[in-house]
């Protein structure tokens, strides 16, 4: 017997197989969880149905564009009427203007600093806000954070600034929701190589230097993003909220 059996679920956020909101779809799934995937843009379409058909044929599959409030819409509608309501939801996206991930940040442009808080904080609210009113039997929120968020990170820029505003909207969303045993967490992860990662200048040493200064000594495998993804959405979690869970080898504990 899974951990998610009968739990009704959403994921923001996949790409291609590399992505995080994959390793923590197939966790849910494997848990029983029944799930609806969303994709942004035609681009990413094929490769997400390709996917999704791991879970069989009838495996819901909607287009969102979060910054958009008719794609959300449309998406909640979708998802009780295809689904009849909702336990889990995953929020895997962000995204800044690659410019604003390279150089200084005190060169971050106004419509840098907007994208990035649209796409990668506002959406949860906006999600959560949509989400709520389908998870009349409790439910569980994760997002995802990076250590950027507290820390500065070169080049992270924006991306932290939005990150740090992701996770204060994930207390705020907390104590909004709590009332409706609804919890929202956020998963802080250490570098994982995907679509997301890639391109960015020095992501290799990165890795190189988690390995080097984690107690661990290695990097987060998706696979144990995807267990830590199942204990937040499960019972095991149920006094949990509000919280940011650091699965990255230990590596923020650091201080040199
Ligand atoms: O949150 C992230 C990356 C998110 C991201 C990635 C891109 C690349 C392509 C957001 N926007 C864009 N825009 C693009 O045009 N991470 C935690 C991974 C990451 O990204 C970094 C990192 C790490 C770690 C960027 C600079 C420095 C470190």
């Amino acid at each position: 017997m899974g951990m998610l059996e009968h739990k009704l679920g959403v994921v923001f956020g996949i790409a291609n197989k590399r992505s995080i909101a994959w390793a923590i779809a197939q966790a849910w799934a494997r848990e029983g969880a029944r799930l609806a995937f969303t994709y942004q843009g035609d681009r990413l379409k094929d490769n997400v149905a390709e996917l999704a058909r791991a879970f069989g044929t009838e495996t819901l599959l909607l287009p969102c564009d979060v910054t958009k409030d008719d794609d959300i819409a449309r998406v909640f509608e979708d998802v009780r009427r295809e689904l009849g309501g909702l336990h889990l939801m995953l929020h895997s996206v962000a995204f800044a203007p690659k410019e604003a991930l390279e150089g200084r940040f005190l060169n971050t442009t106004r419509e840098a600093f907007r994208i990035a808080h649209d796409v990668s904080a506002y959406s949860l609210v906006a999600l959560a806000r949509a989400a709520a009113p389908l998870m009349t039997e409790g439910g569980s929120i994760v997002g995802m954070s990076y250590y950027g968020a507290e820390k500065v990170v070169p080049h992270y820029n924006v991306m932290g600034v939005a990150k740090a505003a992701l996770e204060a909207c994930t207390r705020y969303l907390a104590h909004d929701l709590g009332p409706q045993r609804i919890r929202v967490n956020c998963i802080s992860a250490g570098p994982v190589n995907t679509l997301a990662a890639r391109g960015i200048a020095g992501f290799g040493a990165m890795l190189r230097h988690y390995e080097d200064h984690a107690p661990l000594k290695r990097n987060v495998l998706p696979e144990e993003l995807g267990a830590t993804g199942v204990f937040l959405a499960s019972d095991g979690a149920a006094a949990i909220t509000g919280q940011v869970l650091y699965v990255d080898c230990g590596y923020q504990i650091m201080g040199m």
